[in-house]
């Protein structure tokens, strides 16, 4: 399987994360793909009309899009699957972390588009509220991460993760560990795991 992926991109990173985290890496083709909102990457539009990475093309032709959809696939192959748990208390209690994870994604990426658009009068704004909406998030994670004190990882961790090594990338001066000491923790221990060390974001040279 090919996956269209760009390695400044955390959505991509938490689907390299689960292929990790399930064994499934060496079977994915990792193909560099650069996208823009601005402009549809013709090579990628092809396969999904939305232009986004990450994008998986399995063997057999079938194009699945969205990053979410595409670890669902992963674990749904993997020989030990778990990272989106069974049940409806524990798979809704992962998911939902993973939304708020998501979210958080979605927000500073946004934000990283606001950087490049200051003729917009209204640019400040956004910026103060997209910045407002992540730390809440932030402070809301770090409520609730101590609960996850020995249990095993699941897709609610990946999202988590991988927007707090995002803010990390683009946004060191969002400072987001200040007053959020069992986040801080959490990601701290979180961060040593293979998976992470193996998908670190990169700007090409
Ligand atoms: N909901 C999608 C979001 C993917 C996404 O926004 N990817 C960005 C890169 S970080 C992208 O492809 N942007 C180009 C565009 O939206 O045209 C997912 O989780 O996979």
């Amino acid at each position: 399987m090919k996956l269209y992926w760009s390695s400044r991109s955390p959505f991509a990173r938490k689907v390299m994360l689960a292929a990790h985290e399930l064994g499934l890496a060496q079977q994915i083709a990792l193909v560099p793909t650069t996208v823009s909102v601005l402009q549809a990457n013709p090579v990628l539009a092809q396969l999904n009309p939305l232009g986004q990475v990450p994008t998986l093309v399995l063997d057999s032709g079938l194009v699945i899009p969205d990053s979410l959809l595409i670890c669902e696939y992963l674990d749904s192959i993997a020989s030990k699957p778990g990272l989106i748990p069974p049940g409806p208390v524990r798979r809704y209690e992962a998911l939902a972390r993973h939304a708020m994870g998501q979210g958080m994604m979605e927000t500073l990426v946004k934000l990283f588009g606001e950087r490049k658009r200051l003729d917009d009068p209204l640019q400040p704004t956004y910026v103060a509220a997209f910045g407002q909406k992540f730390h809440r998030a932030v402070t809301a994670m770090n409520a609730v991460c101590g609960d996850r004190a020995g249990q095993a990882v699941d897709i609610g961790d990946l999202a988590l993760a991988c927007a707090l090594a995002y803010a990390d990338f683009r946004f060191p001066e969002l400072s987001w560990r200040t007053g959020q000491p069992a986040l801080n923790d959490w990601y701290a221990s979180f961060a040593q795991r293979a998976s992470m060390r193996a998908t670190e974001f990169v700007v090409p040279v």
